[in-house]
């Protein structure tokens, strides 16, 4: 069997295990479980100057080896190009988008890095696998590095159509360098469109046929067991308690302008004003983590959904009422999924998303007895594997309201009928499913 190089922006750390990993670390380790395998890529530190060379640290058949990223390199290849010019337009939000020279200079810099590190350490019969917008021109970098390795690359964000990305500068150079990759897969079929075109319109036809959508999914039955337990655990119980018999909403994103979250703080004012049976009946808990808080767009976007909550609970609450919960503080991943199998109704709104992992997590944690309903963006990835989703604009409050007294007045009957075909959806092409077919597709089977 081939060893797998998974290269990826940030490395998981090693000693992080289980239900405190990100859920790609989860499924990934898994998928690998049987293979010598190789995590490459930034430590998550800074220092003076990038690193020449990697640390690396062995577990089992796995080896992390991380660079640290020099503090110049950091701001102009994540912070700038990455993040603040790169995540916009491939979330469609190209008003948000910064660019500069500089900035793009620093992210080719940090790719060029990542390759002249790597390649030492490749061995003739490596599959290497790239993850992400970070690493576009990865895979040309190893090309100049004289690798002849098989080479993959997965977009876990969208990718817009032809005429918005090409307003990037640069943009066909990164289009180009995709042609590098052997595989080169994407979320959904309406973004392996959107990346044909462009590969087509940047005269790199043959590199449209090697696109394809390998749509990722959760670890179904793990989170479905994480659930069961925690339903059962102190913690659930108190915030169940804390209820006192009203329905919860709840909704978890990282708190981030994709997610469509002042749009949805609204559409719940709106439940509130238009549907007044409502009223004192239901608890709306939000868990939207800070990242990338030095970023500005995050703080004014941090600043805006504070006034949305203190309007809402200011206008409508009762003293013993507090309409909408609002925590800017991760939770553990096992209290998360027994909140979530409490919850009546998964609010689950981004305005693009790659997939959205949390609205697959959200029906992998209700009780198959009597579980609850999901509003969904339409614009969410996982939106075609969800039919029995409610599916919303996340643009308009109003429809937002109105799914959602949907969800809070749906009969027994059919929330079973709209949750077991998911369920079953979701146990079949779970993260395990999605790393084989990948890895099948670079080892040149699929
Ligand atoms: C990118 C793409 C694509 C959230 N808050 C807490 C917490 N989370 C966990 C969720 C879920 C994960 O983080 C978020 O995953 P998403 O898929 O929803 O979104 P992104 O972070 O934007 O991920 C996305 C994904 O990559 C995979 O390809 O689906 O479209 O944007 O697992 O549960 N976990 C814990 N505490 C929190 O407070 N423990």
């Amino acid at each position: 069997m081939n060893r797998l190089i998974i290269v990826a922006n940030r490395v998981p750390n090693p000693r992080e295990r289980g239900a405190t990993a990100g859920g790609l670390a989860v499924a990934l380790r898994e998928a690998i479980a049987h293979r010598q395998a190789l995590w490459f890529g930034w430590s998550g530190q800074t220092a003076e100057a990038t690193a020449a060379a990697p640390a690396e640290t062995r577990q089992g058949r796995l080896t992390y080896a991380t660079l640290d990223l020099g503090e110049e390199d950091y701001r102009r290849y994540y912070r700038g190009f990455a993040n603040a010019t790169l995540w916009p337009t491939l979330h469609y939000r190209l008003g948000l988008a910064q660019f500069s020279r500089e900035d793009y200079i620093g992210y080719r810099k940090v790719n060029a890095a990542f390759a002249a590190a790597l390649a030492p350490l490749l061995r003739p019969s490596d599959l290497v696998w790239a993850h992400d917008f970070h690493l576009f021109p990865l895979g040309s970098e190893l090309r100049r590095q004289g690798c002849r390795q098989r080479l993959g690359f997965f977009l876990h964000v969208p990718f817009p159509p032809y005429g918005l990305f090409s307003a990037l500068p640069r943009s066909g150079e990164l289009i180009t360098d995709l042609a590098a990759y052997d595989v080169i897969g994407v979320q959904t079929e309406d973004d392996a469109a959107n990346l044909r075109a462009a590969l087509i319109a940047e005269n790199q036809p043959e590199a449209a046929t090697r696109v394809a959508a390998y749509p990722i999914g959760i670890n179904a039955e793990g989170f479905t067991a994480l659930a069961e337990r925690a339903i059962l655990g102190q913690e659930t119980a108190r915030f169940r308690q804390s209820l006192v018999g009203r329905a919860l909403v709840i909704g978890v994103d990282r708190l981030d302008y994709t997610k469509g979250l002042p749009q949805r703080f609204c559409g719940y004012g709106q439940l509130l004003a238009r549907f007044r049976q409502h009223l004192s009946r239901v608890t709306y808990l939000q868990v939207a983590p800070v990242s990338r808080g030095d970023v500005a767009e995050y703080r004014s976007l941090r600043k805006e959904l504070d006034e949305w909550v203190g309007r809402i609970n200011g206008q409508q609450a009762e003293p013993d009422w507090v309409p909408l919960r609002y925590m800017t503080r991760a939770v553990s991943r096992p209290t998360l999924a027994g909140f979530m199998r409490l919850a009546r109704v998964g609010l689950v709104t981004p305005l693009r998303d790659g997939m959205n992992l949390v609205a697959k997590e959200y029906v992998a944690a209700q009780d198959p007895e009597d579980p609850g309903a999901l509003v969904l963006s339409r614009f969410a990835g996982a939106a075609p594997q969800l039919p029995g989703a409610l599916l919303v604009n996340p643009l308009d409050p109003d429809e937002i309201a109105e799914a959602l007294d949907q969800a809070l007045t749906m009969p027994r009957e059919e929330r079973l009928a709209r949750w077991r075909p998911m369920a079953e959806e979701g146990r079949a092409s779970g993260a395990r499913a999605w790393c084989l077919s990948f890895i099948a597709a670079l080892e040149g089977g699929g």
